[in-house]
Parts: structure tokens; sequence; C-alpha cells
């Protein structure tokens, strides 16, 4: 069942367009318009653990993407300028970064986490992700660095995996806490709409072209589910593009899916 109460306009049946113009988020805006005239809301996962690899296949898959998600933390061939010419993609094929970090700390230490180390990750990346489970000081934290380079924050309000404790009450505090900081969350990950606010983007991984699960836990399911059936926004796609034969062909076909199952939802 989901979590938002029945209103007369779903939300996840407004265009992006529309959507767009309900926002007073700026990144948020950019990402509706953004997927709107490029016409895709597949974001690939590249849990590759080099950065040439990294860069080619963000170069090589840009044009389908709205959103290029990393794990910096995977590479071990990193160098300082890595952020910078991932940055460089991003200008050039349109797509916004989204290092998947989830930052879990007390707001001080993930503030930290987020600006300095190796990776200074809020120099690059225009989205970032966290667990609630220290409470709203973590929101605080990061927005401390990231509000004023208009960084957009996603609140894990669930997970693909099995067995995870990320449900009921945890979930709905979760979309509370959004929804009181939503000058700075942008949205979930999720594995469906959670909240009717149309400025709020739900972005589900766990996607396959066939339901199934892997040796670890993660589960899959097919993008009529997610983006038809669950209404989710944005579908985050790993292995099955990175792994793929043709990861470019593989990219075009889900991309392809999922704005033809969004534009059906969408009136
Ligand atoms: O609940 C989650 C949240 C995330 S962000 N489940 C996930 O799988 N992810 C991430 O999505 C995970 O870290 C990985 O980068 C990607 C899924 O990859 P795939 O290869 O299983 O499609």
């Amino acid at each position: 069942m989901p979590l938002h109460s029945p209103s007369l306009t779903n939300s996840a049946e407004l265009s992006f367009l529309k959507r767009a113009s309900l926002t007073r988020h700026p990144l948020t805006q950019r990402l509706f318009q953004l997927m709107e005239r490029k016409q895709t809301n597949l974001s690939v996962a590249l849990d590759v653990t080099s950065q040439t690899q990294l860069l080619e296949l963000a170069d090589a898959l840009g044009p389908q993407l709205c959103v290029l998600k990393t794990h910096v933390d995977l590479l071990e061939d990193y160098t300082p300028d890595f952020g910078h010419k991932l940055q460089m993609l991003a200008d050039k094929h349109q797509f916004l970064i989204f290092e998947d970090r989830k930052f879990a700390d007390i707001g001080q230490t993930s503030s930290l986490q987020y600006a300095k180390g190796i990776y200074r990750i809020a120099e690059w990346a225009h989205l970032i992700n966290a667990h609630i489970v220290p409470g709203p000081g973590i929101i605080d934290g990061l927005k401390q660095i990231g509000a004023p380079k208009q960084r957009g924050l996603l609140l894990i309000a669930e997970m693909s995996s099995a067995g995870t404790t990320a449900k009921g009450a945890y979930t709905r505090k979760t979309v509370q806490l959004a929804e009181e900081h939503a000058d700075f969350v942008i949205g979930f990950i999720s594995l469906r709409k959670l909240s009717d606010q149309p400025n709020f983007l739900h972005f589900t991984p766990g996607v396959k072209l066939k339901k199934g699960k892997d040796s670890l836990g993660q589960r899959y399911r097919t993008v009529e589910e997610i983006v038809g059936e669950n209404q989710s926004d944005i579908i985050i796609v790993g292995r099955d593009i990175t792994h793929a034969v043709n990861p470019q062909e593989q990219a075009i076909t889900y991309r392809q899916a999922a704005w033809e199952t969004l534009s059906r939802r969408c009136r």
C-alpha cells in the first residue's frame, strides 16, 4: 500500500515539467527539466573499480542518463582530478552526478566526510544520500556544506535488499523528515512512491528486465513494477547494464522501457 494519502491529483501523474514548476529547489528544477528534455528517467550505477573504466562508461552512456551514480570509494586508481573529469562529462552529456555515499553518522562527522577527506564529494557530486538512523542532525550537517553549493540530498527510506529493516515506522519517519527539510532534501531512495508532494523524486534500485535476485540479498523487480505499479520516478540500474555485452544498447533498452512506462502514467 502506498504511504501517501489519496488525493484528487496524484503527483505521479503530473509531467516532469509541471512538477518542475511546483518546486523551488533549483537542483530539482534542473533535474526535472533535463529529464524532460532528454526524455530519460534512467540512472546507471557505475560500480566499477577503475576510474578509467568509469569515465569511459560515463562518456558512452551519458546521452541515455539523467543521473550517473558513483561509489567513489570503490576506485583503485582514484586521482584528485576524478571529480573534475566527471563534471566535464556531466556538462557534455547533461546528467547529474549522484555519489551513493550513504552517510550515516552524526551531523558533524557526516559534514566532514562530505566536504573533506580524500574525495571531497561536495565539490563534484550534485546529489548524495543518507540514512536517517542518527536523526535530523545528519540532514543539518550535510546541508551546511551542500546548500550553499545548491546540492541535493536523497533520504534512504527503503532498501532493495532482502530482510531490510528500513520499513514501516522507519520509512514513515524518513518521509516526515524529508518534508520538514524540503529545502535540501530532494527525494528518496525507495521501492515505490512514498510522498505525494510533487517536488520529491523517488529513485529505485534493484531493477532488471526480469524479476530475480543475486547471491547476496539484492532483489530485482521489473521496470513495469517499479515505474508503473509503484509509481517511482527514476530507475537505478547497475550490473545489468555495466556487465552487458553491449552496455550502450542495454542502456537504450532500459531508457526506452522506463520512459514509455512513465509516459503511460503521466497525463
Ligand atoms: O536499497 C538500495 C539502495 C541502493 S543506492 N539498493 C541498492 O542496490 N542500491 C545501489 O544500487 C547499490 O549500492 C548499487 O550501486 C546499485 C544496484 O546495483 P545492481 O548491480 O544490483 O543493479
